[in-house]
């Protein structure tokens, strides 16, 4: 059969465009990010830079992402999920809705990193660290009036109504964080007692789990519960923050990595996997005030990163926090109990 010539030129023109894109030569990717967009926008750059393989990137916080995961089980659209915190990462592992894969960097990695992946069979595996707290502006407060919070009960003092703000833990991977440090600091009972009074405080469950602490730096609230990492970056910006280690002690995340089961583009997942794990790839972070721990032995830890042997951080489970069972749980009687309370 004869082609037609405006076929024929169609044709040509597809072929001189995925030429000049390299779309077909070097392959796509589709990443669902689940950090701070700076550094997402930095990640698909720098990769698309070195590689040539075209990213599509969307962000989403970490709870949403797992709930996209999981309803695209059966036709999955993301190859990999990187950053975000580690529980929903740990509970896609479980449900099967992610891939194992040993990185060439894996023995390099630190151990906190090393035994998400041990946890998982190799499904999950950490990318950086973080340590929960709460942030206040300070010049709110002292227009206020109020005292200095040091602990996290404090929060719950009556004296703080509606000043507090912290995410949803259905869809923030921070407030999970949160839900899940007080649980192992104050056992359950007593946790959602605790969640119960901050309630009142709280004026709103944001979305995203940082979101608090940039309405704290535009004086919309005067106390954000969010990863001090997450804080130091509005500090950096020149907003009047002070962060604070809450006096009880503290949970903390290991922000992860995964490839995802059935994923379309393997041979590029594997390819972001084995570059967002590259010393020199993690240490770009600081350069976009991503101030967590890296979890490269080799990557350079910034100067703002909390320093986890200075803080009183709990022996975070995340093999019981991360399980299907126990974030299904917690997160139901958070719906049940805490968010549908007046104030
Ligand atoms: O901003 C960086 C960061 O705090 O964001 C991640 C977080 O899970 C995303 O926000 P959500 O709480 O809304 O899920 C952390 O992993 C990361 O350190």
């Amino acid at each position: 059969m004869k082609k037609s010539p405006l076929i024929t030129s169609m044709a040509i023109a597809l072929l001189a465009t995925t030429a000049s894109t390299g779309a077909l030569a070097k392959g796509k990717l589709n990443v669902l990010c689940s950090a701070d967009t700076d550094w997402c926008s930095l990640m698909e750059t720098r990769f698309e830079q070195e590689t040539g393989v075209k990213v599509s990137l969307i962000r989403k916080s970490s709870g949403e992402g797992y709930a996209q995961l999981r309803a695209e089980s059966k036709n999955p659209k993301i190859d990999v999920w990187w950053g975000g915190t580690g529980d929903p990462h740990l509970q896609a592992a479980k449900e099967n809705l992610t891939q194992a894969y040993r990185a060439k960097e894996l023995p390099n990695l630190l151990a906190w990193a090393q035994n998400q992946s041990l946890v998982s069979d190799n499904r999950t595996v950490g990318i950086y660290a973080g340590a929960l707290g709460f942030g206040y502006n300070e010049n709110l407060i002292k227009k206020k009036g109020l005292p200095i919070p040091q602990c996290w009960k404090d929060l719950a003092d009556p004296v703080y109504k509606g000043e507090v703000q912290i995410a949803n833990p259905n869809s923030s991977g921070t407030a999970y964080t949160a839900l899940a440090t007080f649980v192992q600091l104050f056992g359950e009972e007593d946790s959602f007692e605790y969640l119960a009074e901050l309630h009142k405080n709280v004026s709103q469950y944001t979305k995203s789990g940082s979101a608090p602490i940039k309405a704290a730096a535009r004086g919309e609230t005067a106390i954000g519960i969010v990863f001090m990492h997450d804080i130091m970056k509005q500090v950096k910006k020149g907003f009047p923050l002070k962060i604070v280690a809450p006096c009880e002690g503290t949970g903390y995340e290991v922000g992860s990595m995964s490839i995802v089961k059935g994923a379309r583009h393997l041979k590029e997942a594997k390819m972001w996997a084995e570059f967002a794990l590259r010393p020199d790839i993690q240490s770009l972070a600081q350069s976009v005030n991503a101030f967590q721990v890296p979890s490269n032995q080799a990557s350079s830890i910034p100067a703002e990163a909390p320093n986890f042997d200075e803080l009183k951080l709990i022996d975070y489970d995340f093999a019981k926090y991360g399980s299907v069972a126990t974030r299904r749980h917690l997160l139901q009687r958070w719906d049940d109990e805490i968010k549908s309370l007046a104030r």
